[in-house]
């Protein structure tokens, strides 16, 4: 009967589809697990495999009171996943509180709380303190993920390629602390540039809030911000990376291959710092001079700002010198190559923020606003950092480079993911190449990039979108679940994390951003699907979907502390 009704529509209006009724489909309600904020916006997906026709829907409160009834509008095709989603707009609740959403015969909880993000916000943090390398993690900071430091990285051999007279094969020196980068144990200076940017970048726009704000480390109650105490366990790595005779980085700290899923303390294989890059050294200059400014402020940290300005001058010289040694991994070396051979951004990047900090005019010499790119940046394109860093210190930089440009540029892109929020069928701003390996990194970077607007323009639009945005992390996406360890009702328990997949805790570690969905699938895994928003094996196996890392944690600490700042700052 149902068929035939459909032929009957089919022939009395042209353009009619065979739209269901959403109580004959499967309904999966896509919705922010940790909770809406008061005062935002708040939206629900509701998601079917087929198209459906409008649907009548009701929100009650706990006491069962219907506090809104509606119609959805017709389902429209999420491309990415290739659902069908139609969107429930409850942004009028703004009495914190549960309410249920009735659609389709089936009925969901959702959380509406003034300051929703109390928990994640320290969680995304927390992620790297439990990725510490040289320290054994105690249970008054750790709880039942405490262990023991293991790997100390206090004798790492000079390997064959970064060889020098001062320093020849073998030599060893300490490369001791900072976070192992990812699901592994080694550790890489490119990808800690744009990790240390973010977190740096964090602490710069919203040093009010972090300065009082208590992560529960063993620094807490010191004196200096959590959040600097957590970037000079990795920028005293940093720091031990600069070759003091000629200002080169070495690229990376590694074994000469990857280790089986073992606990640092049974790792064994000898360390290496491995050949200089142009890349490492352009990203250590830069992360060394926007950390000099922020330490300068400390009367106990004068000495340590002074240094940073020395080694990153020395390190952008060195850079300028040396502007094409590309990585490659030498002979015998097998661990992550983060390669980068276009660095136009980043010698950019390290100028704007050696400038910044100097005020000396060579350096704005060396900036030209019209070939810095506004894509969302990643490891292999700082570009945007360059733009982030001009638009927040513009007064320095208005009578020598064109500041409105990098303003444009900057919002323009804004602009778009903005749209794409206020406009795509799942209103999210992910889209089509957007789906790559390590996608919740170009999502979390997303996010950013709407802050930074709303930073520098005050414009409301850009942050309620960020609200919206940040759903995509806590369930409202292709997979229906929170792509952060421990938050949610539904998160990744198999994260590709060696720490994890050792310790013989049920659990893992928490507040970890997994890679994310992307339709490669090259781990050759079992995925439940190959749409791109769909792509995703919580499975231990699966590094191209599961594993973890600094640069993906990274902007999730920027957004949710921003959005948990101003939500504060809203009910004070
Ligand atoms: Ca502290
Ligand atoms: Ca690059």
């Amino acid at each position: 009967m149902k068929f035939l009704n459909c032929i009957l529509l089919l022939f009395t209006v042209l353009t009619a589809s065979c739209q269901k009724k959403i109580k004959d489909l499967a309904v999966s309600i896509r919705y922010n697990q940790v909770g809406y904020a008061v005062g935002r916006p708040k939206l629900i997906s509701v998601v079917t495999e087929k198209e459906f026709d409008k649907a009548s829907y009701t929100i009650r409160d706990t006491n069962k009171e219907i506090i809104i009834s509606g119609e959805t509008a017709k389902s429209s095709l999420w491309k990415d996943s290739g659902e069908y989603v139609s969107i429930i707009d409850v942004s009028s609740i703004n009495i914190a509180g549960e309410y249920e959403l009735s659609i389709g015969g089936i009925q969901q909880k959702i959380k509406i709380l003034k300051t929703p993000y109390n928990s994640l916000s320290e969680a995304v943090f927390k992620y790297y303190y439990f990725n510490r390398v040289s320290i054994d993690l105690n249970e008054k900071y750790a709880g039942k993920w405490k262990r023991t430091a293991g790997l100390l990285d206090d004798k790492v051999k000079i390997h064959s390629s970064a060889a020098t007279k001062n320093r020849p094969e073998g030599t060893i020196i300490s490369g001791s602390k900072g976070w192992f980068d990812a699901g592994d144990y080694n550790k890489y200076v490119t990808n800690s540039g744009i990790s240390m940017y973010t977190l740096l970048s964090a602490y710069e726009n919203y040093s009010d809030y972090y300065k009082t704000n208590v992560f529960h480390i063993p620094e807490s109650g010191n004196n200096m911000p959590d959040i600097l105490d957590e970037l000079i366990w990795n920028l005293d790595w940093m720091l031990s990376m600069q070759d003091p005779f000629d200002g080169g980085v070495y690229h990376k700290l590694t074994g000469l291959k990857f280790s089986g899923a073992i606990m640092p303390n049974e790792y064994n294989l000898d360390r290496y710092v491995v050949k200089k890059s142009t890349s490492a050294t352009l990203n250590f200059a830069a992360v060394a001079a926007l950390a000099s400014r922020i330490f300068s402020n400390f009367d106990t940290k004068k000495e340590y700002a002074k240094k940073l300005l020395e080694v990153s001058k020395k390190a952008f010289k060195w850079a300028k010198e040396h502007p094409k040694d590309y990585f490659r991994n030498p002979e015998g070396v097998k661990t992550g190559q983060y390669e980068d051979d276009d660095l136009l951004g980043e010698f950019q990047w390290a100028a704007v923020e050696l400038f910044i900090t100097t005020k000396n005019k060579k350096y704005v010499n060396d900036i030209q606003v019209e070939v810095i790119s506004n894509e969302v940046p990643w490891w292999q394109d700082a570009s945007a950092l360059a733009l982030y860093s001009i638009t927040k210190h513009k007064s320095k930089f208005k009578e020598y480079i064109n500041v409105g440009l990098a303003e444009k540029k900057l919002l323009e892109k804004a602009s778009e993911l903005r749209s794409r929020i206020e406009t795509e069928p799942m209103r999210v701003a992910m889209k089509g190449k957007d789906y790559v390996w390590g996608s919740n990194g170009v999502a979390g970077n997303q996010l950013m990039y709407l802050v930074k607007a709303y930073e520098i323009t005050n414009d409301e639009s850009f942050l309620e979108a960020a609200f919206v945005g940040l759903d995509y992390f806590l369930g409202r996406n292709g997979i229906s679940i929170s792509f952060i360890t421990g938050i949610g009702e539904k998160s990744p328990k198999f994260p590709h994390h060696r720490i994890s997949e050792a310790d013989k805790i049920e659990e893992p570690v928490p507040g970890m951003v997994v890679g994310g969905p992307q339709p490669g699938q090259q781990d050759k895994c079992e995925y439940v699907s190959k749409m791109p928003a769909k792509s995703y094996s919580d499975t231990w196996c699966s590094y191209a979907s599961n594993e973890v890392t600094i640069n993906w944690n990274a902007p999730l600490v920027y957004v949710v502390n921003a959005l948990q700042y101003y939500q504060i700052k809203n009910f004070k």
